[in-house]
């Protein structure tokens, strides 16, 4: 009798320590294939088609097959190189705008099966499909309904092509993660010979739901990209930002591919959207999405790509970095060590997570199953939250110590719908809250970034959400400040600012050429220098003493005074090198307003994404009156066209009140273009 009543009470206890139930799903939630997506968060563009060739962003569908013809075709250096920066998959252009397509495809001949590439025998989507499974990377295809080689673009039976061409590719080449439907579409074109501008109602004329529904059936666990989805949307811009406010959910039957609207209204999702298609940054690695040489120099710096990151990843978006991939058919070097440098400080950034190391504590926790460790493992399964109705969440996080740090990683559980509205992070201090920062939506992931902080004990309380919130992770993290030089930018009157690489640096800056360290000038404020002078300043990390290496930069006199004869010809001296000139008579005429000593010039070549008339050969006269002219220097450019940075003339010094410089040839015969022109008095 004893026993038994023992065993009923043992029952008993254990059954009321069964897992609590779960809350209620707020809608929409996502489906399996979305979640899985989302886990991936970091994966590699591949633009490597017909443009490549080509030298273009946009091929007119006129091009031959025989221009397809790397040198030396790599694909697994792709994967390597994916792999070795932390991605975890790779979507390639299978067919771009020009419709010229990387695989044999039984539908046209206007693919590789043409072209001198392997004697016409390769089949570079298999390749790079087996090259992925070699690394461990999803595979991915992006294919664009815009053709504008095809002579049927435009009728019913390009959308059969269309949907044969989509069978061939999620048929033949194993499992495939996202299918990428770009929204550029409708224009000018080849198309089969008719050269012919091509209009098509962009709702309805690709009859998506069928497309959809093809997808569905044979890579049922593929996610579809396109502007809007279906579950997969753009974040709207190619910049490499999503908005701070960033829903998963969207109206996603008022928005289509390609809708002019669509950044503005519906990139940053909708608190009440009607389903759910989280958003995806896709962003190059350079400029253009295709490769050129003259972008070699172009490619993102550490800081830029380190912004990209927290912009994207950091604020509920997967990101997805492109790689213009080379005519020989390798990643390019520059772009190599670029991705690597990323890889390596994201690494650093998030290496050690304090909160896990803390004694987590919440104001109230639903029940078993739904702890406040939760928050602090790395399962994304489990989560933390609060009974049905409850109107506040914090929690609480006590280091135990004193710890520095300057990140917070939050992660909503999704699978029950995102409900996050607003939170702020607090420091306790003397029996008060202190606020460090403070956002809006969570989501899958969502990173803040802001000064150093030191405190021993910080709480995260939800301020505001559509229903209780169900905290997966909080991560707080110390991320080694970046320690690049700081950035230039200078004044037609000669005010240089000088910018830090990271909050919580300092600069030091000499004028004089020598080395700056902690002993040198402090920059505080912009400060002014009309005269030649060469600057060098550092960045100086003042808690760990690390130093960046030198910015050096040669200055000379500000421009503040000079005019150029030629009408607009203003933008070549207005120490902007985002604008520019262009010289019907490929000549450029500049008055320094006082006769001055002269030893050279600079020009600073277009630097716009297309650029054109770029100086191959030039002649540089001065004068004293603007009258009598004499030829100082003359001579090329050389290699301006593959590496487009400022060029520097030196010549015997000579008196002068008034420079030209004239374009003998541009590179590619059109009016001369200047983005600046400067003088070397030095
Ligand atoms: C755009 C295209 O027009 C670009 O060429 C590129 O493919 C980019 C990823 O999407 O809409």
């Amino acid at each position: 009798m004893k026993n038994s009543l023992w065993l009923a009470l043992l029952l008993l206890l254990t059954f009321c320590q069964e897992k609590v139930a779960p809350p209620a799903p707020v809608l929409p939630v996502p489906e399996p294939r979305q979640i899985a997506w989302q886990e991936l968060e970091y994966y590699g563009f591949l633009h490597f088609n017909m443009n490549t060739f080509s030298d273009r962003e946009w091929g007119f569908g006129d091009e031959k097959p025989e221009m397809f013809n790397p040198s030396d075709l790599q694909p697994r250096q792709w994967a390597q190189v994916a792999a070795e920066a932390g991605m975890k998959g790779l979507i390639i252009t299978a067919k771009h705008h020009d419709g010229f397509v990387l695989w044999p495809s039984a539908y046209t001949e206007h693919s590789i099966k043409n072209s001198p590439w392997k004697d016409g025998k390769g089949d570079l989507i298999k390749e790079l499909a087996e090259a992925c499974k070699e690394y461990g990377l999803k595979f991915g295809i992006y294919y664009s309904p815009w053709d504008r080689n095809h002579p049927d673009y435009g009728k019913p039976e390009y959308i059969t092509y269309m949907r044969n061409q989509l069978t061939e590719l999620l048929t033949n080449y194993g499992d495939i993660f996202e299918v990428w439907f770009d929204g550029a579409n409708g224009g000018d074109g080849y198309y089969g010979g008719a050269n012919e501008t091509r209009k098509v109602d962009k709702l309805t004329y690709y009859q998506w739901p069928e497309v959809y529904n093809l997808v569905r059936e044979l890579q049922p666990n593929a996610v579809m990209f396109s502007d809007g989805g279906p579950d997969v949307r753009w974040v709207g811009n190619e910049g490499g930002e999503a908005f701070e406010t960033n829903w998963a959910n969207l109206m996603r039957d008022s928005v289509y591919a390609g809708m002019p609207d669509y950044p503005e209204k519906y990139a940053s999702g909708q608190e009440f959207g009607t389903h759910w298609v989280p958003a995806e940054t896709n962003v190059s690695i350079r400029p253009g999405w295709y490769y050129h040489t003259y972008e070699d120099h172009k490619v993102r710096s550490l800081s830029n790509l380190v912004d990209i990151y927290y912009n994207s990843i950091g604020r509920n978006t997967s990101l997805l970095i492109n790689f213009p991939v080379d005519t020989r058919g390798l990643i390019h070097e520059n772009d190599v060590e670029a991705i690597i440098k990323l890889a390596d400080k994201v690494k650093e950034d998030f290496a050690v997570d304090l909160a896990s190391q803390a004694v987590a504590n919440a104001n109230e926790e639903r029940g078993k199953g739904y702890e406040v460790e939760n928050v602090q493992d790395e399962d994304y399964e489990t989560y933390w939250t609060t009974s049905d109705g409850s109107k506040e969440a914090e929690i609480t996080l006590d280091f135990g110590k004193e710890v520095t740090f300057n990140r917070l990683m939050l992660q909503e559980y999704t699978p029950l719908g995102q409900r996050v509205k607003s939170f702020v992070l607090e420091k306790g201090s003397g029996g008060n809250w202190e606020k460090i920062a403070e956002a809006t939506t969570v989501g899958y992931k969502r990173i803040l970034r802001f000064p150093d902080v030191t405190a021993e004990t910080i709480r995260v309380r939800f301020t505001d959400a559509k229903d209780i919130p169900l905290i997966s992770k909080v991560g707080i993290f110390h991320a080694p400040k970046l320690m690049n030089p700081p950035t230039f930018s200078r004044t037609t009157s000669g005010e240089i600012t000088l910018t830090k690489p990271d909050n919580g640096l300092e600069i030091y800056y000499t004028l004089d050429d020598s080395d700056p360290t902690t002993e040198s000038q402090l920059y505080n404020s912009p400060f002014k220098i009309e005269k030649a002078a060469t600057l060098k300043a550092i960045s100086v990390d003042p808690v760990s003493g690390k130093k960046s290496e030198f910015l050096r930069k040669e200055v000379d006199l500000a421009k503040a005074n000079w005019k150029v004869s030629e009408a607009k010809g203003e933008r070549t001296i207005d120490e902007n090198g985002g604008s520019y000139f262009e010289s019907e008579n490929n000549s450029l005429t500049v008055d320094l307003g006082e006769d001055l000593l002269l030893k050279g010039f600079t020009y600073m070549p277009m630097q716009a994404r297309y650029p054109s008339g770029f100086i191959t050969n030039f002649t540089f006269e001065v004068s004293e009156n603007g009258t009598s002219w004499k030829q100082v220097a003359s001579g090329e450019f050389s290699n301006i066209v593959n590496s487009p940075i400022e060029q520097i003339i030196r010549f015997d010094a000579v008196n002068a009140r008034f420079i030209r410089l004239k374009a003998s040839k541009t590179a590619d015969g059109n009016p001369a273009t200047f983005a600046e022109v400067g003088v070397l008095t030095k």
